[in-house]
């Protein structure tokens, strides 16, 4: 098709407002937040229904065009960004943003794509229920995007990632037929497990159009620390007795360090100290429970006990929501005073809890050997045993010598990552940026039976070309 007939036939299945083509409307769509990845498009479609989304990739797929699905564009792979071709669309599931129900009695809810995690959040609150995924991108990310990733964020202890969170999903395939498996049940062995295959997919294997979500009781106490530690080791035994004491009440624990604290409290203006005792390393740690318990003075006499064994060296308790919400604040705010700090060099790995010290200390020194240029930010979700070991470059050195220390330093930290058993991919994903790794890690098999999993389900290579395997140039 002449591509004048195509936008037309777009235009005629989605309507003209639905349809963007200018330079200027594109654009936001063409950028990944991190601006890694700058790509061009032939048009950003934004279907309003399941139907709409059927008849749009049946159309592309019977004309061999490339469709990149994109949600909130918070990703970080460059999986929602087009190649530079100009002859992909971008397929927005922004104006799929119904709640389409809500049932507290079964603890689940059904979401359109489009809603973001927010909204979701906050339709489960108005029904007195919790949804428990939680990012720091949640005001902006959408449902459809933390499927398409598998998110996983800073409540992954108790609740686990988004593929543990979804108990139905509605997929459009490439050909344009629609799998609607939104059914709330709990139990259901039938054949494969199409919805776990369909989660973390990335776009590549169908367009997630809506999902039955789970839902538990919400949190009636809360209680929360900011706590200065001299180490990892040091952390994760804190850890430990915190699980322990508290009856596996922990349902956060993420891991700062100083140098993290440092870029919040100079980049974000507002950011307050918590107030510890300056340290090397801190955690952040909460513990919640449904039931009216006093949550308080358990942590309390449980971290006394933890500093009297060394483990930690001081810490704080949230007195208020406010306090809580400031600790909170400077977890959250990392990512971005990262960015403000100038360049980042990023790395998103896991590794058994219990080694998360182990990949620290040997990390570290390959980042001190490879980027003299940098400083260590090795800060997350130390609990799932998922670290952000990410290097910031110093002021003063020069920005093109600190990024070309990237490629090295990557395949340093991920060889040492994969000799340990861990994943160079912990939450974040494939996206365009790291094809190359999973190419070189996966097993053979493992890659084969991928390849052959994409060949079945889009033969025609239609579904976001080239990201999670390299794929024909659509
Ligand atoms: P996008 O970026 O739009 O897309 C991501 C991928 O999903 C792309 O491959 C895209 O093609 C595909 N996709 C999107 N929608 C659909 C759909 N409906 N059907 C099929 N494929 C689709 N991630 C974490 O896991 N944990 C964190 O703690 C976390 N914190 C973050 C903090 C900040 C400040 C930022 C900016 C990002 C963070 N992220 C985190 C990364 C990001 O927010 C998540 O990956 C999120 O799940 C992406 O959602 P999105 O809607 O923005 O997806
Ligand atoms: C987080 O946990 C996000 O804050 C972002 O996953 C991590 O920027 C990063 O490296
Ligand atoms: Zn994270």
């Amino acid at each position: 098709v002449k591509q004048v007939d195509l936008l037309g036939r777009l235009r005629d299945l989605v309507g003209g407002d639905a349809l963007l083509t200018t330079a200027d409307d594109k654009s936001p769509f063409l950028v990944d937040h991190r601006h890694l990845f700058h790509g061009a498009a032939l048009a950003v479609v934004q279907p309003a229904s399941t139907d709409e989304v059927s008849r749009l990739l049946a159309l592309c797929n019977g004309v061999g065009i490339g469709v990149v699905p994109q949600g909130g564009n918070t990703g970080y792979c460059g999986g929602a960004t087009p190649d530079a071709s100009g002859r992909q669309i971008v397929l927005s599931l922004r104006r799929m943003d119904r709640i389409r129900s809500v049932d507290a009695a079964n603890f689940s809810l059904v979401a359109e794509a489009g809603c973001t995690l927010a909204a979701v959040q906050a339709a489960a609150d108005d029904a007195q229920r919790l949804f428990p995924l939680s990012l720091g991108s949640e005001g902006s990310c959408q449902i459809g995007g933390n499927l398409a990733t598998n998110a996983g964020g800073t409540a992954v202890l108790r609740y686990g990632m988004m593929r543990d969170l979804a108990l139905g999903i509605e997929v459009v395939l490439a050909d344009g037929s629609v799998i609607s498996a939104l059914s709330p049940l709990r139990k259901d062995n039938t054949g494969y497990d199409f919805k776990g295959l369909m989660i973390g997919s990335e776009g590549t294997l169908g367009i997630i159009t809506a999902a039955c979500l789970k839902l538990f009781p919400q949190p009636r106490s809360v209680a929360t620390a900011w706590i200065s530690v001299p180490d990892p080791a040091a952390a994760i035994a804190v850890l430990g007795r915190l699980r322990d004491a508290s009856a596996d009440r922990v349902a956060s624990c993420e891991l700062v360090p100083q140098s993290a604290l440092d870029l919040v409290l100079a980049q974000m203006p507002g950011a307050r100290s918590p107030g510890t005792t300056p340290a090397p390393w801190y955690l952040l740690i909460e513990l919640t429970s449904s039931g009216n318990d006093d949550l308080d003075p358990l942590l309390e006499s449980a971290l006394a006990g933890a500093i009297e064994a060394g483990d930690a060296l001081d810490a704080a308790i949230a007195r208020s929501g406010e306090q809580r919400d400031d600790f909170w604040r400077l977890r959250e705010s990392i990512p971005e005073s990262q960015r403000r700090a100038g360049g980042s060099l990023k790395h998103d790995i896991s590794v058994a809890v219990a080694a998360v010290p182990a990949l620290i200390e040997r990390g570290a020194r390959l980042a001190a050997d490879l980027v003299p240029e940098g400083f260590l930010v090795a800060y997350g979700h130390a609990g799932d045993g998922n670290l952000h070991f990410n290097v910031n470059q110093r002021p003063g050195t020069d920005p093109v010598t600190f990024r070309s220390r990237e490629p090295a330093l990557q395949r340093a930290i991920h060889d040492l990552v994969a000799t340990m058993g861990g994943s160079f991919s912990a939450e974040h994903g494939i996206g365009q940026l790291k094809v190359g790794e999973l190419e070189r890690y996966a097993q053979p098999a493992e890659l084969a039976a991928m390849r052959a999993i994409k060949q079945a389900l889009d033969p025609n290579g239609i579904l976001n070309p080239g990201k999670v395997l390299r794929g024909s140039a659509l």
